[in-house]
């Protein structure tokens, strides 16, 4: 911990589920971590998922700042990296959700696209020396087969996939144009008890526990046969740090290497808590895409070589942890 102590981060999208694990991470490294959070008209900020290391504005010695802000607009983001100075910068802000992107189209490329090109620019313009992380995505492979790694083709079948390829792409080139220490870790699906609540594979979980609680009786799904290479979210974030602490800036693939289908994951969380799939499993076609991504399983070779890291937790590990996170959190659950 005495390593990193004094070094600053900036977190976009430090409220969403990878954004709290890597809080956690680097406070636990001795840290100061700045995070960018949202104004709702609802609550002071959107900071359920980081109840575990929030600190109070009027403790002394804290390590954890929120700044309400959006990486929409250009000026706060240029004001907020000049007055912090972050050592490192993690931008993990994102529309993320692909069937959303379909119906927020527009919105999806300010965000997710042009938020990259703002915080780049942004970097440049209070011109520190800095190093950043773009939280690049699998889903730009589209339909490329697998498996998939830092040289396979980008076929994007979303607008929020096209989105992050012009993201990744800007990072490239911030990195070859001004000798920026900017990388992408090209992550594969990673999930936690933390995931959004409308994923496949959260809402499978969910609906387990609640299942087995008597609350429900069925859950309504789109594709079956989507193939996705799941690992665990606070294993994700490792690896990010880690490709920030590396001696070069060098995109990396995230992944664990192992994939199964949608089905297969059901059927693994719902036999964990005794029960039949089959029984429980509708299809709904509004949850199919105008266009699928069918298959996506990941080479991680270069990164567990170059950097060390390893996927651990595989996806029926993973359902069996988020079935138990999710039937504890009922009330009442053990
Ligand atoms: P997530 O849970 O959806 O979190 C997204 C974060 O971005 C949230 O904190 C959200 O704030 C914030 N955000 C959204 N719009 C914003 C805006 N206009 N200005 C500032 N912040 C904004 O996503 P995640 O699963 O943690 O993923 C983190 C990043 O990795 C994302 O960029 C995602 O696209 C990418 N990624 C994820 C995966 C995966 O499988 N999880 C795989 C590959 C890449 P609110 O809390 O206010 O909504
Ligand atoms: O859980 P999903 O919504 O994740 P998806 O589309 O793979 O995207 C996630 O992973 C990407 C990395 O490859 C990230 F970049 C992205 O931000 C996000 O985190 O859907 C997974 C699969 C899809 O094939 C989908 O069609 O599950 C299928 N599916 C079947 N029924 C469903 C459903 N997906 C959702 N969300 N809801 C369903 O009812």
């Amino acid at each position: 911990m005495t390593i990193n102590r004094g070094r600053t981060a900036l977190i976009t999208g430090i409220s969403g589920q990878d954004g709290s694990y890597l809080a956690e991470l680097l406070l636990t490294e001795g840290y100061v971590v700045h995070g960018i959070v949202r104004h709702t008209s609802s609550l002071i900020a959107n900071t359920s998922r980081l109840d575990t290391v929030y600190q109070d504005p009027h403790e002394t010695g804290r390590r954890l700042f929120l700044h309400k802000g959006d990486v929409t607009d250009a000026g706060m983001m240029v004001n907020l990296i000049r007055d912090i100075r972050p050592d490192e910068i993690y931008n993990l802000a994102a529309q993320s959700h692909v069937r959303v992107s379909f119906d927020l189209p527009e919105y999806t490329a300010n965000v997710t696209a042009l938020g990259a090109i703002r915080l780049l620019e942004a970097v440049r313009a209070s011109g520190i020396d800095t190093r950043i992380y773009q939280a690049s995505t699998s889903e730009m492979f589209g339909t490329t087969a697998p498996p998939q790694d830092e040289n396979t083709r980008f076929h994007p079948r979303s607008p929020y996939g096209v989105a992050k390829v012009y993201a990744h792409w800007a990072t490239v080139n911030y990195r070859e144009s001004y000798g920026m220490f900017a990388v992408n870790g090209i992550s594969f699906n990673h999930e936690s008890p933390r995931r959004g609540e409308t994923f496949v594979t959260r809402k499978i979980t969910r609906a387990v526990a609640r299942i087995a609680a008597g609350l429900e009786q069925k859950v309504y799904l789109g594709n079956l046969d989507a193939v996705r290479d799941w690992g665990y979210a606070p294993e994700y974030v490792e690896a990010m740090w880690r490709m920030l602490r590396h001696d070069e800036p060098v995109d990396y693939v995230i992944a664990t290497g192992r994939a199964a289908t949608v089905r297969d994951f059901a059927e693994a969380a719902f036999s964990h808590a005794g029960l039949d799939w089959r029984e429980h499993v509708a299809h709904d076609e509004r949850y199919e895409r105008p266009a699928e991504v069918p298959e996506l399983v990941g080479d991680p070779a270069k990164i567990e070589r170059e950097i060390g890291w390893k996927a651990r937790v595989h996806w029926d590990e993973l359902a069996r942890i988020m079935v138990d996170a999710d039937r504890k959190a009922l009330p009442g659950g053990a």
